[in-house]
């Protein structure tokens, strides 16, 4: 009997055993993107501050990158490593530099831990890798902690898709400079490379344009609510584009155009087409601009200014597409955004142009892509402007309408995915959200992860899918803890389905995955929704 007990008791001690060590283990440390393939081996590498980093050679990207670990762990454990190309145990390997490239191997053992890429992207993807292949606590400030113990293994990885996105709505409300960097401070963790930030709308207009100031003098003094608004000078703006890069994330500036145009119309009378809005709702609005347009064209009436708009209807807002002005005014925003803007793209809006006619809508499109491609830039638009003409190698967002998006595919272009239904970061999760909308769907966060790109929409497959963006509008959204409710943790969903396979993605898993990630966010003082859906304690 006693025999028994023994046994029962080793028994049961084995089996925690094998719990606790499989809790150790690396493959049960909660990525999130999750790697294309981990492996799990014995033992542990153990970091202090006695290490150091080795650059495999004298990269300034490379040496960026160290620094950048080096922040992340200043902060929680209070030290930082030394950097060298001469020694150090844990190696900072760059095999190539294929910038499209973004795919790398960890290699974790007790006495070494190799990041090896054949771009300074990868590396930075693996040094993301291994932050969340730390203890939780790296995440917090000031932990007290020594050292970390990080369990061995191998990891490879690469992303399904070349861009993962996220956009940020700040016309409706304005967000800082600090804001926008928290933004990317969280998108880096999640290997999300693109910000696109939506810098006009009818209720403001956030960056500063030398040739034409009064666009902020007067279009940027306010938001929706009636709030002071606010915009980005050029220095701000090159600023975040900074950070951004330091982060291996690309910025795409928005600026909204035919449509989405009032607080340019308030700015400059002499870009209006004369049209004063009366309250109403959306077919009165409309009504009024078309009578409007048909008496304005051809007469000579005064130009005068819109007012200010601090509601949240769409679709009342147009350009003038005949007017030659219009053309020079996009010329020059085009200009001064494209110099301070090192990506590849520019996104002209083109969405909800509800009140111009299909044929100015078609003209005016097709001019406004000849004007960002004479600055060297390619442009994105809404899934509308797909039916225009596009430019080669331009790209049609899909948010609203799949035909549109066959319409993109048809003519050789290629689609990023930011489906409503899926991808909006303002829909409300449920019923009972105190802030978000809900035109599109109600997102809970398996909604959000339960989708797939190269599916989604029939006849569109991955070879004519550039990526997926998650976008957050911001007409309920007016401060920082707004934000984080509604980004948090669907960004994380979007971030996955963009950078793992589709044949590695797993509900249950991702489940577990995140709330270890709601572990590291709320070390980040990150006000996250705690999701009925997932078991967070
Ligand atoms: C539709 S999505 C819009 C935006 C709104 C958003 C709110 C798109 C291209 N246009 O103007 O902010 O819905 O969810």
């Amino acid at each position: 009997m006693k025999n028994l007990y023994a046994l029962v008791a080793l028994g049961f001690s084995l089996s925690m055993f094998a719990c606790n060590k499989s809790k150790n283990e690396l493959s049960e440390r909660g990525f999130v993107p999750h790697p294309v393939q981990v492996s799990s081996s014995s033992g542990s590498f153990r970091l202090t501050a006695e290490q150091g980093i080795q650059l495999s050679t004298n990269d300034e990207r490379l040496a960026g990158i160290a620094d950048y670990f080096n922040e992340q762990i200043a902060r929680s454990l209070g030290f930082k490593l030394e950097v060298g190309t001469e020694s150090g145990a844990i190696k900072f390997q760059l095999n190539g530099n294929d910038s499209a490239d973004e795919s790398y191997e960890l290699t974790i053992k007790e006495d070494e831990l190799l990041i090896s890429a054949n771009s300074p992207s990868g590396i930075f993807y693996g040094v993301q890798t291994l932050l969340q292949a730390m203890p939780v606590e790296i995440f917090a400030e000031n932990t007290g902690l020594n050292a970390v113990e990080i369990p061995a293994g191998q990891i490879q990885d690469q992303p399904a898709y070349a861009y993962r996105g996220s956009m940020l709505d700040v016309s409706r409300h304005f967000f800082s400079v600090e804001d926008v960097k928290h933004y990317l401070d969280q998108m880096a963790n999640l290997k999300l490379n693109y910000l696109h930030l939506h810098l006009s709308d009818d209720q403001g207009w956030r960056i500063e344009i030398k040739s034409w100031p009064k666009l902020t003098q007067i279009g940027a003094q306010t938001e929706v609510g009636g709030g002071e608004g606010g915009f980005y000078t050029q220095e701000d703006y090159k600023e975040i584009v900074r950070y951004a890069a330091e982060r291996f994330i690309t910025i795409v500036p928005e600026i909204d155009m035919p449509g989405h145009t009032n607080a340019i119309l308030a700015s400059y009378g002499e870009l209006n087409p004369g049209i004063n809005l009366p309250d109403g709702d959306y077919e009165t609005v409309t009504k009024t601009v078309e009578k409007a347009e048909d008496e304005f064209k051809g007469s000579n009436i005064t130009r005068e200014a819109a007012e200010l708009y601090t509601g949240t209807e769409v679709g009342f807002s147009t350009l003038d597409t005949d007017l030659d002005l219009t053309y020079a005014f996009i010329e020059d925003v085009v200009r001064e955004i494209s110099q301070i803007t090192p990506g590849p793209y520019f996104h002209i809006g083109g969405d909800e142009s509800h009140v111009t006619a299909k044929e100015d809508y078609v003209y005016f499109i097709e001019r406004a892509q000849q004007i960002v491609k004479e600055h060297g830039k390619i442009s994105i638009g809404w899934d509308e402007v797909a039916t225009s003409e596009l430019l080669e190698g331009n790209v049609a967002q899909f948010w609203a309408l799949e035909e549109n998006a066959k319409l993109a595919v048809a003519q050789g272009n290629k689609v990023l995915m930011s489906p409503a239904k899926k991808a909006y970061l303002d829909m409300q999760y449920d019923s009972t959200t105190r802030i978000g909308l809900h035109w599109a769907a109600y997102i809970e966060l398996d909604s959000a992860y339960l989708w797939d790109p190269a599916t989604y929409v029939s006849g569109i497959s991955k070879p004519s899918i550039l990526g997926v963006e998650a976008p957050l509008w911001t007409e309920t959204v007016e401060n920082r803890a707004d934000m984080e409710y509604l980004v948090f943790p669907r960004i994380a969903a979007s971030a996955e389905v963009a950078w793992s396979p589709a044949s590695t993605r797993n509900w249950e898993s991702f489940q577990s995955r995140i709330r270890v990630m709601g572990k590291r966010w709320d070390n980040q003082g990150i006000g996250f929704y705690k999701s009925p859906l997932v078991d967070w304690e």
